[in-house]
């Protein structure tokens, strides 16, 4: 490495450790660069890919308050999508590049989204867990080294506060309902529950990417320290709700105040994120399919800047 290239490092990793923020103009390594880039375009999927198993129920909500509710949530993973597309285009890759590779299996997006959406319980399921799970995992991302990424985690996470509520109420209506409702509302937690410890992926053990992220300050908390406190914050609010841990293994440890848990299909999980899950196919032919209908939206707005630009050369030449 040259000398200048050592001082560019150091003083790019004194800033990390002074908790001043990258920003897209600064010096940068290029593995910083890469894994951002990694990470941000795959969290921008997760957010697109991840409005499918909820839009799939907005005709079928079953009054108009829900239906309202499951709109405005299923709009703002859309908008959450933008914000994101945007951080990783200050990185200096484009758009398209990153849709080309979700579009060729390339890239990977979250596994939970590869999971069907069966019933309407399946919507306070989704919330209340998934939301839940996401909003532990990106609080500490607000305070990501990287500025786009941070300043644009704040407000999704503030949306995402909302969409998890909506999903707890969700579940508490049902589970204070009728018996079929609670069995509904049972049912989509036993569906849900181990899908979702396994978004937070990988064991310490076997995650590639976490030592260096810590380093960089993208990640401040390891896979499995987020997992655990997911578990323990989410216990009590399921034995509130009166519903079952389907985790015969699942008990408190005193000693420790956190809850154990028993293993997750590992298996499963790999199968998923490789391409193999319940819904896979299926969610990359819908993305492909709106990618391909919508190029007219694109040629128009391209066509509408093209058509601005040269008027306002006509003028500065008039
Ligand atoms: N699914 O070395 P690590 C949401 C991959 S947004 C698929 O531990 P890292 C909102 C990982 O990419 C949900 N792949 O990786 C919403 C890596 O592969 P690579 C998404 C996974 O990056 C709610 C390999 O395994 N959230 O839910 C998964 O340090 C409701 C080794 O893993 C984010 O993206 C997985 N679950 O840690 C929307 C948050 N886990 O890239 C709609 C930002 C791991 O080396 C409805 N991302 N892999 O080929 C992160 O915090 C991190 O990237 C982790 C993974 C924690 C996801």
């Amino acid at each position: 490495m040259e000398t200048t290239e050592i001082n560019l490092e150091q003083h790019f990793q004194n800033k990390i450790d002074n908790e001043i923020r990258i920003e897209p103009k600064d010096w940068m390594p290029e593995a910083y660069r890469k894994t951002l880039i990694r990470q941000i375009s795959q969290h921008a999927h997760s957010e697109i890919v991840g409005m499918l198993p909820e839009a799939n129920w907005i005709t079928r909500a079953p009054s108009l308050k829900r239906k309202k509710i499951l709109l405005a949530k299923v709009q703002d993973e859309g908008g959450h999508g933008l914000y994101l597309y945007c951080a990783a285009e200050t990185l200096g890759v484009t758009r398209d590049e990153t849709l080309r590779d979700l579009h060729s299996g390339k890239a990977k997006y979250s596994s939970i989204f590869n999971y069907p959406t069966l019933t309407w319980a399946d919507m306070g399921a989704v919330g209340w867990l998934v939301d839940g799970a996401a909003i532990l995992n990106q609080v500490p991302l607000c305070r990501a080294s990287y500025g786009p990424y941070a300043r644009a985690m704040v407000r999704i996470c503030k949306e995402e506060s909302f969409h998890q509520r909506q999903g707890y109420e969700l579940m508490m209506k049902l589970a204070q309902g009728s018996p079929e409702q609670k069995e509904m509302a049972q049912d989509a937690f036993n569906r849900w529950w181990w899908p979702t410890l396994m978004m937070f992926g990988p064991r310490d053990a076997e995650s590639g990417n976490t030592e260096a992220s810590m380093n960089w300050r993208i990640k401040r908390f390891s896979n499995d320290e987020l997992r655990q406190r997911f578990v323990d914050m989410t216990v009590p609010q399921a034995e509130y709700l009166g519903l079952t841990i389907p985790d015969p293994e699942l008990k408190f440890n005193e000693e420790t105040g956190h809850y154990e848990f028993g293993e997750i299909d590992w298996e499963e999980f790999w199968n998923v994120v490789k391409g193999n899950g319940m819904c896979n196919k299926e969610r990359i032919d819908v993305r492909r399919t709106a990618f391909d209908e919508g190029a007219w939206v694109r040629d128009a707005a391209t066509a509408y800047h093209e058509k601005r630009k040269q008027k306002e050369q006509q003028k500065k030449i008039s």
